[in-house]
């Protein structure tokens, strides 16, 4: 036995335990320490049943993701058999092994529970295969054991889509065989004496379910839909549906085949990207885990608009009570009806109860007045963009906050610093960028300003992660990260619609490309007055020389704001976009620049390299730490799919030679990092300050 993994027993039952922290992954020497526990359980006369339990929060989570890179870069080969030798000792077992699961038996966790003859589980507990979230399918015979338990439906449902599964709904669906109150590990003894001596229901022998009807088209139709662009969702129905039509080892080679092809995939490699990329985001150069972070157990919220009655739900959702304050009456009553209607939205889709509902909004104190602020640990501002009114806020704040509560601003502009130097504390304020809609997005900027203490940082992080946030740390400059990058990314859009490509067809070539929406949409959802508006406040810093779009001012200033007045570059009814705005035509041609037509392939480089290229200048100027900082940014808050990985990946995946003879083909000022790396060969991802 390894020390991964124990062996004790407890009377007849012997008892094997994945200790291998953080989430007992099946890192090399845990399949093999688990096997060598079952076959000495097999051969020892003593003993009756096996169970196998995971110490620590949870059952196996799945392969070791770690592994993956050094066998698509070709450090190692891969080598399933420690595993498939495992899933045939158990499923092979002569006395009844039960699988004891807590936590989150993930991937190759559920395939290993799967191989045993009984599952049982708390009620807490979740099962999921989701494999696809990393770009490939079930490795280890999930996709040919599941249909059998589950049924082809279900199994092709949650290989496909990869979202957990209840403890209550994988006894519905026959995945696991019990759920346990109180104490797993007794529980699942008691379980294994029920069973012992019974003969042992091998899965891959269980063949009934797999009769039942499904229809994989339809289930194939809605994954193309759901997870546009991915190919792996769509392979793992083939390999659920093969399961149907083969034999059980027929079936298992197939899916390697298929695993296999997932795996060297270039959307697996850029979907671990992404996952390990979420965790990286979180450690901050210079900020250890010796530095505390702040409780944070009561917030409150200045602004209660779209903006700030969002982050108020933010809180609440988390459990956080927080005041939501408002300068009259009429505006706190608009944003509290705001927020219930969303929350009854949720209810009347069936994706909360009125109960939780009613918890949730008891959390939130709407008030005009400041009294309770003296209590808050983080106080966060979210009035409209102006700096005066800002400094004001916290110019207040700075004489009612208690001393060590965190000031946050919720600007996506303005200058931190500026706004910290109205305070005596500018070591506690900070930039808290959230995402509209703020109860959906799940990125959060953080923005720190130079005397923002390291303390808020490691606050405002954990932080983050309670509220369900995927936090982001960016330098103090004007657009911090997203919206710095996003500024140049539109402007090439609305260039190539002023020199005569169809904008319908700039918008259609970014989104079958992959992203979520075109970039004119885009603008017609976030409004143009509020591009318009901003183009006016720092027209004075435009370079000369350097030309500007000029084509959404002469909509804005016929008071086309897009979606919210209905017209924008497309007709709307409600939010539904009906047609292009015939207008735009005319106005297009009014500027005579029209005279070519980009391809779609220009069209994704001159829009996708300008991200690249305004990233490389970040990188460079501290205001993104690393450039997978970059790529978590526009995946969870632009709308940038995530199985290209994000701009900075992609780059690295096209190569940044081709990007940067690109970027100079078309004219521009190569950022010096891109051009250095593309000179030697390097990549961002490799690129270290
Ligand atoms: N492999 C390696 N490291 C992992 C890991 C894994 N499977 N899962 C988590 N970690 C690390 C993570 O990077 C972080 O590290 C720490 O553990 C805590 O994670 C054979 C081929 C289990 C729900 O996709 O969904 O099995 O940052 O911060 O929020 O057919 O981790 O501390 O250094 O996320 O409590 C399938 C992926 C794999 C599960 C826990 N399994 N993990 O969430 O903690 S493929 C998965 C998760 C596979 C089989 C196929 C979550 C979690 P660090 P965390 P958490």
């Amino acid at each position: 036995m390894t020390d991964l993994v124990k062996y004790s027993t407890a009377g007849d039952v012997a008892v094997v335990t994945i200790d291998n922290p953080p989430v007992n992954a099946l890192s090399p020497g845990v399949p093999d320490g688990i096997r060598e526990g079952v076959e000495r359980a097999a051969t020892d006369p003593e003993i009756r049943t096996v169970v196998v339990i995971g110490a620590g929060r949870t059952f196996i989570a799945g392969a070791d993701i770690r592994e993956f890179g050094k066998i698509t870069s070709g450090e190692k080969p891969r080598d399933a058999t420690s595993l498939q030798r495992l899933l045939q000792a158990a499923e092979d077992c002569p006395k009844p092994v039960v699988m004891a699961v807590h936590g989150t038996a993930f991937g190759g966790g559920l395939e290993v529970a799967q191989a045993g003859h009984y599952r049982v589980a708390l009620a807490a507990a979740q099962v999921g295969q989701p494999e696809v979230k990393l770009g490939i399918i079930p490795g280890a015979a999930g996709t040919q054991r599941l249909p059998r338990l589950a049924g082809p439906a279900k199994a092709a449902e949650m290989c496909a889509f990869g979202d957990p599964v209840s403890a209550k709904d994988a006894l519905t669906a026959g995945i696991i065989d019990r759920i346990i109150d109180g104490d797993l590990l007794e529980g699942a003894i008691a379980f294994a004496r029920e069973v012992a001596g019974q003969p042992v229901p091998k899965t891959r022998e269980r063949n009934a379910r797999l009769a039942e009807p499904v229809d994989f088209e339809a289930l194939r139709a809605a994954a193309r839909k759901r997870l546009r662009g991915q190919e792996a969702p769509v392979a793992a129905i083939d390999a659920v549906e093969l399961a149907t039509k083969l034999p059980f080892e027929e079936g298992v080679r197939r899916e390697q085949e298929i695993f296999q092809k997932c795996l060297f995939s270039t959307q697996s490699r850029a979907m671990i990207h992404a996952f390990f990329g979420e965790r990286t985001v979180a450690k901050i150069p210079g900020i250890g885990k010796d530095v505390t972070p702040l409780p944070v157990s009561r917030a409150a919220v200045i602004g209660a608009g779209t903006m700030g009655a969002g982050i108020a739900m933010v809180y609440a959702n988390a459990g956080i009570p927080v005041l939501l304050k408002e300068t009259s009456q009429e505006a706190l009553d608009r944003g509290v009806a705001n927020i219930r209607r969303v929350y009854s939205g949720s209810v009347a889709k069936g994706k909360s109860t009125q109960d939780k509902m009613d918890r949730t909004l008891a959390l939130i104190t709407p008030t005009l007045s400041f009294d309770g602020f003296e209590q808050a640990d983080i106080i966060t501002e979210a009035v409209f963009e102006n700096m005066a009114l800002k400094k004001e806020i916290f110019r207040t704040l700075d004489g009612i906050a208690k001393p060590d509560a965190i000031l946050a601003t919720n600007t996506s502009t303005l200058d931190i610093d500026e706004i910290a130097s109205v305070t005596s504390r500018p070591e506690s304020v900070i930039g808290n960028h959230f995402f509209s809609p703020a109860n959906v997005m799940r990125l959060l900027e953080l923005v720190r300003g130079k005397a923002t203490g390291a303390r808020v940082i490691a606050s405002c992080m954990e932080l983050g992660k309670r509220l369900r946030k995927v936090a982001v740390l960016a330098g103090n400059c004007y657009g911090f990260i997203g919206n710095r990058m996003f500024a140049p990314y539109i402007a090439q859009a609305l260039m190539l619609a002023e020199d005569g490509t169809p904008f319908e067809e700039v918008d259609q070539a970014l989104y079958d490309w992959g992203m979520a929406m075109g970039p004119l949409a885009v603008c017609d959802l976030a409004g143009l007055d509020v591009n318009y508006r901003i183009r006016q406040e720092y027209k004075h810093l435009e370079k000369p020389g350097v030309r500007y779009p000029e084509v959404e001012t002469v909509l804005a200033s016929r008071g086309h704001y897009g979606q919210k007045t209905g017209r924008g570059w497309y007709v709307y009814e409600g939010t539904r976009a009906v047609g292009p705005n015939p207008e735009m035509r005319e106005i297009i041609a009014s500027y005579g620049r029209v005279h070519r037509q980009a391809d779609r392939e220009e069209i994704v480089e001159r829009t996708v390299y300008a991200l690249v290229n305004e990233g490389a200048g970040l990188l460079e100027e501290g205001i993104a730490i690393r450039s997978v900082d970059i790529d978590i940014v526009y995946l969870n808050g632009y709308g940038f799919p995530v199985w290209r990985g994000g701009p900075m990946h992609y780059a690295d995946t096209v190569g940044l030679a081709r990007v940067a003879a690109r970027v100079k083909d078309f004219g521009w000022e190569c950022a010096p990092l891109l051009e250095r790396l593309a000179a030697e060969g390097g990549t961002f991802g490799k690129w270290v300050r």
